[in-house]
């Protein structure tokens, strides 16, 4: 299989700088070596296109960022759906959460009904109306379910991209009160740090497969870093502390990779500023590599 690695160096969703290195900081963790050591061939495309936040007006203290961050999702959305029209694997490096919104759309628009797997600290399903940050990538979920502001919901003018009920978020641990609310009313289902406490990692990432996969659908993975315990991955935006040990996130990969239902897939947050001596981006290029197959034996 050919995978096409598509950088997207998106620094306008979140508060802290320093995401937008994050490709950088995945090729030079040695990505594309280790994918074709693995029996890939790799087609890597470079960056896509996204302006500085320096050079952008903020814009709504709600919607921080909107329009720069509409077009740049325009545009990975295409390019996304275009690699999926090639036969190629998209594989998608950030940037901040924000770029899954133009990554999932394209791919929503080969695969109409896409299941999504979403490993992170947060839920990411806040609108303008409940956001505490006005972040865009705290709204991503939510957007791409049809929920919140226009411009969001319509990326490449239809929505929604997913129905709520076939996204599964994992390892989430810091979520917003009105968020809670709309969880729960949209059917999300959320496995949270207490419930892979309680069934375990593996459990968990069968139950996961099992509800975004239903059917055989094709599951996108979206993989946030900041999932992981900081003590492993310290570089990125908004560390909490009690997250995914080293082996549980290499034991969801795996599982997820067994489940060969995975058709795409991005990781994103990884925060170069604040990472020491770039682990956090090796970790996230063992993560790839778990969750394309690597096998231990
Ligand atoms: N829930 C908060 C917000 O919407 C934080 C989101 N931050 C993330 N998400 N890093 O993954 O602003
Ligand atoms: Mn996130
Ligand atoms: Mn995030
Ligand atoms: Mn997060």
């Amino acid at each position: 299989m050919r995978i096409r690695v598509i950088g997207a160096p998106m620094d306008l969703g979140a508060d802290r700088r320093g995401v937008d290195i994050g490709p950088s900081a995945i090729r030079y963790a040695a990505l594309n070596e280790q994918l074709r050591r693995l029996g890939y061939s790799v087609h890597d495309i470079g960056n896509i296109h996204i302006p500085q936040p320096e050079s952008r007006p903020v814009g709504h203290p709600k919607l921080k960022y909107l329009e720069p961050i509409v077009q740049a999702s325009e545009e990975l959305a295409d390019t996304v759906e275009q690699a999926l029209q090639d036969g190629e694997f998209p594989l998608i490096l950030g940037g901040d959460h924000s770029i899954a919104l133009g990554s999932i759309s394209g791919v929503a628009s080969v695969h109409k009904n896409l299941g999504v797997i979403w490993v992170d600290a947060h839920a990411d399903f806040n609108t303008e109306e409940t956001t505490p940050s006005g972040n865009i990538h705290g709204m991503i979920l939510a957007a791409l379910s049809g929920l919140g502001n226009h411009k969001l919901t319509h990326i490449k003018g239809w929505a929604p991209k997913i129905k709520p009920e076939n996204i599964v978020i994992v390892g989430a641990r810091d979520l917003d009160n009105e968020e809670k609310a709309l969880l729960r009313q949209h059917h999300v289902s959320v496995f949270t740090m207490s419930d892979i406490d309680h069934y375990g990692i593996f459990e968990v990432s069968k139950r996961a497969v099992e509800i975004a996969g239903r059917n055989g659908r094709p599951i996108h993975l979206s993989f946030d870093m900041d999932s992981i315990d900081p003590r492993e991955a310290p570089g990125v935006g908004t560390p909490v502390r009690g997250g995914l040990s080293y082996r549980e996130a290499h034991t969801a990969m795996e599982v997820l990779a067994d489940s060969r239902q995975i058709v795409s897939m991005d990781i994103v947050e990884v925060n170069s500023i604040l990472d020491h001596e770039n682990s956090t981006a090796r970790l996230a290029v063992e993560l790839i590599l778990s969750a394309l197959g690597k096998k231990i034996l």
